[in-house]
């Protein structure tokens, strides 16, 4: 009796379950101690006050139990032998925003500063955007469908093509299209190339676009832009050098490299709006002049924060993504 009793105590894990043990082998009316107590009747007369001395300590060791258990359920949890309160708790992990993310807003933040409103574009644009207006003609590389992702459309086979833009240049065309001038917008977002993924190349990656269009927006404008902006994200020892190229909707039209920390790195292209874009969107091009660029907004954040491999940003590595 006294073995199972206190086993029934010690294994009570919570109140109910005690009460339910006290019942079984101390209960008063009918239980396991009343059975005992029946037995103790039948015991010859001079063994009687022996064995009822026995019976009393064994239901004293019994009941001493069950208080000390009732006692031990009632603390609580944090109380429980082997818990220490004030051990440092598990600390929950919080998410963080995307690097890109935070580059981009504070992209947004610097051109702001600087006088430049932030618009958006779409990611799937016809060629009017992406190419035409851009003065980029039919029989030009850049629309190369190995070099362009083109949607498989009803309109395609119909002669007018869908595609991922490759380009934030499309949003130049959208703003001008609808806002007369003066001009002075950036737009930043994700354009799309089947480029051959390397440690510098995506499929996806970010551009930013810039545009100032005025009376008499000039080269020397551009490059103060950019450099101020350079500057503003980078900091300290910064220039910005411009070398000539060629793009369809510029003239003329320059690469943009930076310098930053000992280390030249190409960021952009640039250049002078073309008269004939002037023309696409309706502009007068003897009455207002302008320029754009656009920048990659993965080299820049590669070299602020010193990532080697540009498909750090996409591979969803913890490791990588809680470092920001
Ligand atoms: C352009 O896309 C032009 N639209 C830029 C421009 C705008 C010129 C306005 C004149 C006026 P380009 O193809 O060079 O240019 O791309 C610009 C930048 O995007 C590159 O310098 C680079 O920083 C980034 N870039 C290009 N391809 C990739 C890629 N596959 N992955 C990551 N970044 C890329």
């Amino acid at each position: 009796y006294e073995q199972a009793a206190l086993a029934a105590i010690a294994g009570a894990s919570s109140t109910d379950e005690l009460e339910a043990a006290r019942v079984e082998f101390l209960g008063k009316k009918k239980g396991r101690l009343k059975d005992l107590q029946s037995v103790l009747g039948k015991v010859a007369p001079e063994d009687r006050p022996a064995v009822g001395k026995q019976f009393n300590e064994v239901k004293q060791r019994v009941s001493g139990q069950l208080e000390a258990r009732k006692v031990e359920l009632a603390k609580p949890a944090a109380e429980v032998e082997g818990l220490d309160v004030t051990l440092p708790g598990n600390r929950l992990s919080r998410g963080s925003l995307h690097p890109l993310t935070q580059t981009i807003e504070e992209f947004k933040e610097i051109m702001t500063r600087l006088g430049f409103s932030v618009v958006e574009g779409p990611e799937l644009e016809d060629e009017q955007h992406n190419f035409v207006a851009l003065n980029i003609p039919p029989e030009h590389p850049a629309r190369d469908p190995l070099d362009n992702f083109y949607l498989a459309t009803a309109e395609a086979a119909a002669g007018g093509q869908t595609l991922l833009r490759s380009q934030t240049s499309t949003v130049q065309i959208r703003t001008m299209e609808h806002t007369p001038p003066p001009v002075r917008i950036v737009s930043i977002g994700r354009v799309y190339r089947p480029d051959e993924h390397d440690d510098t190349h995506l499929s996806m990656f970010h551009q930013m676009e810039g545009l100032m269009v005025g009376e008499s927006v000039t080269m020397a404008q551009l490059k103060t832009v950019l450099s101020k902006f350079a500057d503003a994200y980078l900091g300290g020892d910064v220039a910005v050098r411009f070398r000539p190229s060629f793009f369809p909707f510029t003239e003329p039209s320059v690469e943009v490299d930076m310098y930053w920390d000992g280390q030249w790195i190409e960021i952009g292209g640039a250049g002078v709006v073309d008269p004939n874009v002037m023309r696409a969107v309706g502009y007068d091009p003897e009455a207002v002049t302008g320029f754009a660029f656009g920048l990659g907004v993965e080299r820049f954040a590669m070299r602020r924060y010193n990532v080697s491999d540009i498909r750090q940003f996409v591979k969803n590595d913890l490791r990588f993504l809680g470092q920001f």
